[in-house]
């Protein structure tokens, strides 16, 4: 019989990377939908099976993991957008935090039941925030510089304490920026891509930007939901650090995606003060050895590549008339 997985979040870039990669690994996958409409459901693969609940709520649930009946849960939903955790903290902590601990609270009361449901938490390396240390491994203590940073915290503590107290296969992966055609318009990969592209078709004029000199170890979103199902995959439940071990400024992913498009990027870029955050974490750069020594995973897009194929997609888009508010993957 085919494995099942039930995924939070499947409509956003990693749930959809993640369903396509378990089907084709030949599971039956599950999405968790909340509300009525979701425009971004038309965009999954056609044979994932839809299943209504809400991180918000314990009953929906406990109620989807009783119909599903999963071997494996992927918690994926969140409310991902740094910036926005600090104008609905509350919101955040809810989603981001205690959602966590609802999904395994499901898990908990129907694996009781009977059978093992193997649970992944979406760890962030926002946890790390004001690092410790370069690079960040799975014992890097964290320092969290953001609402959503700390919901990220508790999230991948509580994971560890439900492995701890009650021997459940749960396991948290630390993931570092992960970015592809399909990320949201709102971070700054895309926001770039897109604004490129723009640019290029004589849409727009200038692209403002806030903080040029952050750090981040950007790598490919579909790499990455392959180090998810691995995690799940190994005898025994533990935590890891997924990224590339390589770091670069976002002045330097402007760079890269303006030369992409045959541009000089500093004719047109503003860099806005108003646009940088109330805490902001300068440098993150993983140290992805365990996962290579233990789950044999590797990243396979360099960062000039991925950003290339984000310009290259954007102009494309636009040029074909695509709305990228509405859906934001072509
Ligand atoms: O693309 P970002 O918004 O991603 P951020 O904050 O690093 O978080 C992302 O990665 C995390 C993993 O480490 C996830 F957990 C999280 O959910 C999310 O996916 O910003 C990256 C950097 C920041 O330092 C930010 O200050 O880019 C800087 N930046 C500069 N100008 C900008 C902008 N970020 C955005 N979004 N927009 C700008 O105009």
């Amino acid at each position: 019989m085919a494995r099942r997985a039930l995924i939070t979040g499947i409509t956003g870039q990693d749930g959809s990377y993640l369903a396509e990669h378990l089907i084709s690994e030949g599971y039956e996958v599950w999405g968790l939908i909340r509300g009525q409409a979701n425009p971004r459901v038309s965009k999954l693969p056609k044979d994932v099976h839809l299943v209504r609940g809400d991180l918000l709520d314990q009953g929906s649930l406990i109620s989807a993991v009783e119909k599903v009946r999963p071997d494996e849960v992927y918690n994926l939903g969140a409310i991902s957008f740094v910036p926005m955790s600090w104008e609905q903290a509350e919101l955040t902590a809810e989603v981001t935090g205690m959602g966590v601990l609802r999904m395994l609270e499901a898990i908990r009361v129907c694996s009781s039941r009977g059978g093992e449901i193997r649970f992944y938490q979406a760890s962030s390396s926002e946890m790390f925030g004001q690092v410790r240390e370069t690079p960040q491994t799975e014992v890097t203590p964290f320092h969290p510089r953001s609402p959503y940073g700390v919901a990220k915290t508790y999230g991948h503590f509580l994971t560890q304490n439900y492995r701890e107290s009650y021997g459940m296969y749960a396991v948290s992966g630390i993931l570092f920026n992960h970015e592809s055609p399909r990320r949201g318009a709102e971070f700054v990969t895309r926001k770039v891509s897109l604004g490129v592209a723009r640019i290029k078709l004589g849409m727009a004029s200038e692209l403002r930007l806030g903080n040029l000199e952050a750090r981040r170890d950007w790598g490919y979103a579909g790499d990455y939901v392959r180090a998810m199902h691995l995690m799940l995959q190994a005898p025994n439940p533990e935590d890891f650090v997924i990224g590339t071990g390589r770091t670069q400024s976002v002045r330097e992913l402007v760079e890269a995606a303006f030369t992409a498009a045959g541009l000089d990027w500093e004719r047109y870029v503003i860099a806005d003060q108003a646009l940088h955050r109330p805490a902001e974490v300068d440098l993150l750069c993983a140290d992805p050895k365990k996962a290579r020594m233990q789950l044999g995973w590797e990243p396979t897009v360099p960062f000039e590549e991925l950003i290339a194929m984000m310009v290259e997609s954007d102009l494309r888009l636009l040029s074909e008339g695509g709305d990228p508010q509405d859906s934001s993957w072509p």
